[in-house]
């Protein structure tokens, strides 16, 4: 098997390093001590991580959700509150059954910390604590964290979100979007003819025009928009904060640079071309997040009736 299109694999290669390097880890402190949060906040922001304090919890599932961190840092003993139970608490969600859950107390009660730790917590780390241990402790658990994420919820082809993973974030998008009274468009794209790409030049071939698609998608990618491999050689893109002339024009744009892809197959050079579908939020007023879904599909049909190699909306 002969090496294709190793230019896409590469720069492909490239984005996921620095999607794993370049991405500040989102940390939530939880500390009724107002000066050991910030303590704990500026040594993580000189970092690069982005924090945010959290003084009182009774907010603290609006937070976690808003904020969406990727590792909590929470005190054991608050006023009214006490740190185990909120870390079960968080626990009773599935979407946060593996979001990793660290103490920073003065509490030295070695029971205390073991119950603590039954209750939901992945580590306990006492104080005072070193600005080079707190670092380390957070970045360990917030890659390994990551990593996990990846494997669970990424395609190993293309390196998006499978079927499952996109369908839900495209949903919290939606949520978000409606909540907050911005635009947001949803794109679902199909790549034409593509039975004929398999039996003309083989599997392989058609694996690399799918991951060529999907490094076209990321070089286009904003750091808001979502999108994933929604099925075999269809993907789905949720762009917020983008109304429906400027989603078209993207849209558009993307099939131009995707028609002038030129794949090999021995010694027989071809070219693909892709369909897409589209719907903004404001043309849908009360449409949720499956309704916008199938307005796209139904677009998108209507560009594979129409022709294909065009963006319907
Ligand atoms: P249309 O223009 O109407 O979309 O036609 P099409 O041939 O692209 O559509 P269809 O959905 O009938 O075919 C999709 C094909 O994609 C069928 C399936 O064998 C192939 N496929 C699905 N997943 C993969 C994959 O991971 N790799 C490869 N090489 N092919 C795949
Ligand atoms: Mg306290
Ligand atoms: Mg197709
Ligand atoms: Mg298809």
């Amino acid at each position: 098997l002969k090496p294709l299109n190793i230019p896409h694999l590469v720069s492909r290669l490239e984005q996921l390093l620095r999607e794993r390097t370049a991405a500040p880890a989102r940390v939530l402190v939880i500390d009724d001590d107002t000066e050991l949060a910030e303590y704990c906040q500026i040594i993580l922001e000189s970092e690069g991580m982005e924090v945010q304090v959290l003084a009182s919890p009774e907010t603290i599932i609006e937070e976690v959700r808003s904020f969406r961190p990727e590792l909590l840092l929470m005190d054991v003993h608050m006023p009214h509150y006490d740190g185990p139970d909120l870390a079960a608490v968080i626990r009773q969600f599935d979407e946060w059954s593996s979001l990793p859950i660290v103490f920073l107390s003065a509490e030295t009660d070695l029971d205390k910390q073991v119950d603590a730790l039954s209750r939901g917590a992945d580590d306990f780390l006492t104080k005072p604590i070193t600005a080079a241990k707190l670092i380390a402790a957070v970045k360990a658990r917030v890659s390994r964290a990551r990593a996990l994420s990846d494997l669970l919820n990424k395609d190993s082809l293309t390196g998006l979100l499978k079927h499952a993973s996109i369908k839900s974030a495209a949903t919290s998008e939606i949520n978000r979007a409606r909540r907050a009274g911005y635009p947001v468009s949803i794109a679902m794209v199909d790549i034409d003819h593509f039975k004929g790409v398999n039996d003309s030049y083989g599997h392989a071939t058609g694996d690399v025009v799918i991951a060529s698609m999907a490094t076209l998608l990321r070089q286009r990618l904003r750091q808001t928009d979502v999108m994933g491999r929604y099925g075999g050689e269809e993907f789905l893109v949720v762009m917020p904060h983008c109304p429906a002339e400027a989603a078209y024009q993207r849209l558009e744009t993307l099939r131009q640079h995707f028609a002038q892809l030129r794949f090999r197959h021995d010694t027989t050079e071809f070219g693909v071309t892709l369909s897409a579908g589209m719907v903004c939020s404001e043309e849908a007023p009360d449409a949720n997040g499956d309704t916008l879904v199938v307005l796209a599909d139904e677009a998108l049909y209507r560009a594979k009736r129409g022709g294909r190699n065009q963006v319907c909306c």
